[in-house]
Formats: C-alpha cells, structure tokens, sequence
C-alpha cells in the first residue's frame, strides 16, 4: 500500500513515499524542497503559500511517478499557527517562532497567571515562543486578526485545512500550545480568559490517526489528481519522531536530533511535579495517549547559523567539512550552554560563541573547526546533563540512548554523545518524523495494529547504527567542568 508522508523542518521540507509489504516499509524520498523563513519589515514570518505549493508539487510527482498514492499526512515543527476569518480567509501570514515578538511576554503572563499555575494546568516547559506567548502578544497589540478569526489553525492544521476544507485541530500539536490541559483532556479556556485571550477560535481535537478528510475538489482539479484520504497523524514532528523509534523496550530514552535536539522518554501520564517545573521540562502528547516527558535542547541550529554566518561573508562549508574540521580541531578547550537564551534568535553565531567564552574567561575558539567542535562537545555535554534529569524524573532507568532524525548524519556527534552518556547510542531512523508520519497513517488504515506493532516494522525495515562509548575518563572530566561553568550541582 503506497502513502505520502509531507515532513516540514525549520530549514526544509520532504516528501517520502512510504510501501509497506509483507512487514517491511521502504521509502523514496520523491521531493525536497528549503523552508526559508522571510524578514519583512520587523518581523519573521513563514512562507506558508510557498509550503502549500511544494505540497501541491510533492502530490503531482507521485502521481507522475506512478504511485497513485492511497493517502497522505503532514507533519512539522510546533507552536506556530494561522487566523482564518469568517469568509474561510487566511488573516495575516504565520510568524516564526523565533521572531522577537514574545520577549519578555512570559514574565508579564506570569504577573496575571503564576508560571507553577501554568505548569500545573498545561505540563509544558517554558519557551518564550509558545503559542501561549505568541496569542498575548496579539492581544496586547490588539491585532485585528486576532479579533476577527473565527480559526485558530496550526501549521499542519492550517495546510490541511487548504487541501480539505476541514478545520480542525490535531491533538499533538495543540499540547504544545501550553493552553492544552492534559488533566481534563481538552482545551484550557480559563487559562485563556484569565488572560484576555479569545478562545472560540480553538477548534475541535482529533487524535493522531483520524482520518480528517479528502483532497477537496479544487485541488484534484487543479493537480489533476484522484482525491485521497488526508490524515491526522501526530502532525507535531516530534511526535511523529518519536513514533518512529525502534524500541523493543517499553523504557526507552530517546533523542530526536535536527534543528533542535529533544531528549526524554515516553510516559503513559504527564509528569506534573514540582521538579518538572524545576527542570523546565515538557508533557507534550503523543500517540496512542501517550505522553512525551522531554527537555527542548538548542540543537543543531546552533552550527546551521554558524554555517549560514561564514556563508555571508563568502565562505560556504558543507555540513561534513564542518564535522571533519572539528573532528581535527583540539578536545576539550571551552565549552557553552547550548541553550543560553544568547542562541535563540537567527544572527551572527559564531560571535555569539567567542563572546560566551570570553565572557566565561575561556580559550576563545578561533577557526570554524574549533567553533563546531566547542559546540558539538558542549552539546553531548548537555545530552548526558538532560538525561540524567529524564531518569530522575520519570524513576526509569536507561541502557543507551535512541537517537533519531537528520543529526545521526553527523557522525561525530553520535560518537561524542555515546562518550558523554558513558553508554552506548542507537542511531536511525535518518527520516524518524517522516516515517512517524507514514506509520500512523497505516494504523489509520488498518494496515497496522499499533504503535508497538509500527514500532517493530521500523526495526525490521532499516539499519541501525551503534555507536559504542570511548574516552571515559576525558568525558568524566569535561563533563565535571562543563557543569562547574553552567553552575549545575
Ligand atoms: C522540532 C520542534 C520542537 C519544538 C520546536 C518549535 O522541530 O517541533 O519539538 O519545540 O520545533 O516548534
């Protein structure tokens, strides 16, 4: 049975055609296309018409190709969403989450609503770009937008919207809200109104593997294309990650490694503790009613905007040149918090770093191999860091660690987060949010029975790479100064 998964990243976008026969999923990547978000004026937004079209390419190409897909899902980042009015129109375009509109925004919620109030009735960890943060910021400018919307759209919801006509709203996504109370399993409008925020724009929830509706009329017309099914998968990419890992065991602590770098594990109830809120960490909803307890970590957006700072001034790496040239440069010389606030916007990377370390009063890393290898060290550092946090809230214990999406092409960062961990690191799938995506759309079909089912298809279907600990006692050693310089007990 062929199906089209759309995975949309922070920088680009994929379509994967999924088969499954006899217990084994094989997928070709059909189409690939960037994701560049556009500055206009003060403000960072998405390129929403731009996603939509290379949707649209991506259907027309199965069908060239031959595939007659029998459905399709979307998947993509978190957070960010679209206003659609009364006429069914989209209001405004979709900002990114990383413009600079919600700075401060979180302290000022905190005044009216207080931040252990928040956690305690939505679960999720505090990251200024929450959509929670986002809506105030409209309120306060009060946007027109926001006072003429009928729909509160996200990403995905948003796009399948544009393809189906239905507007509604997919569970995994709206957790990540931070207006979403797992407790009573549905919206938290008294969070909202506290707040001044309308909430008759939230739609209603469909759980991952709902099928949602068809390709409307409009556009099989213009594609020239049958309608088919469009599904509700876990259309947060984490979500549909983590459903991708190939675990045999129940505890299983995880790593979905791209732009940015989420660790945890999986719970059956959201973890609502005061050492959650302490550990800022996330319930984000998952399959199955599952429940991902998890910690944000900045990631591989760190290097992407060193690689883009060098570009502009006329020197282009490619990502392994990068790795290569770190993997020469000297261990050990200084370190960061990959996740100081200093990191979060778009801009000049590399500086950002020197300046970290000489503001730390360490070895300022000069030649880009040294800049990629602090941060690259720094954050395996940190992975270990988080994942001692993972075991202590959640009382399991872990062996290894999965590691899952594009990062597990940088080998060394594999090998470095085995070495930190002192335990060895899984890595694959390459594709996790993608073939998330397809797995749940074939337990939508009634291809597959469940997520542990899914779960042993990608086992049987694609190579696992091992990466064994090495460097004990020097990882022992960064790892204690790495914690003495971010002040970690
Ligand atoms: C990863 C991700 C994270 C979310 C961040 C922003 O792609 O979806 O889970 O915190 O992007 O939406």
């Amino acid at each position: 049975m062929n199906i089209l998964a759309f995975d949309l990243g922070a920088s680009s976008g994929r379509a994967l055609l999924g088969r499954l026969v006899d217990g084994k999923l094989t997928v070709e990547e059909i189409h690939r296309f960037p994701n560049d978000p556009v500055q206009a004026g003060e403000t960072l937004y998405w390129d929403i018409l731009r996603l939509l079209h290379e949707i649209k390419q991506g259907l027309l190409k199965a069908h060239q190709l031959g595939y007659k897909p029998e459905s399709m899902a979307i998947d993509s980042w978190a957070v960010d969403f679209g206003l659609v009015g009364p006429n069914g129109e989209l209001l405004g375009n979709p900002v990114h989450y990383r413009d600079r509109r919600t700075e401060g925004l979180m302290e000022e919620v905190f005044q009216t609503v207080p931040q252990s109030e928040v956690f305690g009735r939505t679960g999720i960890q505090f990251l200024p770009f929450n959509t929670l943060y986002q809506l105030f910021a409209l309120k306060k400018e009060a946007s027109v937008s926001l006072r003429e919307a009928d729909s509160f759209l996200m990403i995905p919801d948003l796009l399948r919207y544009f393809l189906t006509g239905e507007r509604k709203n997919e569970f995994s996504n709206a957790t990540t809200t931070q207006f979403y109370n797992p407790t009573k399993n549905a919206w938290d409008n008294g969070l909202l109104e506290q707040l001044g925020i309308p909430h008759h724009l939230l739609k209603e929830i469909v759980m991952p593997g709902t099928i949602v509706g068809k390709l409307q009329p409009s556009v099989c017309k213009e594609l020239g294309i049958p309608s088919i099914p469009v599904v509700a998968v876990a259309e947060h990419d984490t979500g549909s990650a983590v459903a991708a890992v190939p675990s045999v065991d129940k505890d299983f602590a995880y790593l979905s490694c791209g732009t940015w770098s989420l660790l945890g594990t999986e719970v059956a109830e959201p973890v609502l503790t005061e050492e959650a809120l302490a550990m800022n960490f996330t319930n984000e909803g998952g399959v199955d009613g599952t429940y991902r307890l998890l910690k944000n970590i900045m990631g591989l957006w760190i290097v992407q905007e060193c690689r883009r700072a060098w570009e502009k001034t006329g020197h282009s790496y490619k990502f392994e040149e990068l790795v290569e040239e770190a993997n020469q440069a000297p261990a050990f010389r200084s370190f960061i918090d990959p996740d100081d606030p200093v990191f979060m916007p778009p801009g000049d990377m590399p500086m950002r770093i020197q300046d970290y370390c000489r503001a730390t009063g360490q070895p300022i890393p000069e030649s880009p191999g040294a800049i990629i290898r602090c941060v690259l060290e720094s954050l395996a550092l940190k992975y270990k860091y988080v994942l001692a946090c993972t075991e202590q809230l959640s009382g399991k214990s872990f062996k290894g660690l999965h590691m899952v999406g594009g990062g597990i092409n940088n080998k060394l960062l594999c090998q470095f987060t085995a070495n930190a961990l002192g335990r060895p690191v899984w890595a694959g799938p390459v594709e996790g949010s993608a073939i998330g995506n397809l797995l749940v759309q074939y337990i939508a079909l009634g291809a597959i029975q469940n997520i542990w089912e899914a779960r042993s298809i990608v086992r049987d279907s694609f190579p696992l790479d091992v990466y064994e600990p090495e460097a004990a006692e020097a990882w022992s050693a960064a790892y204690t100064r790495w914690s003495n310089l971010l002040k970690l007990q």
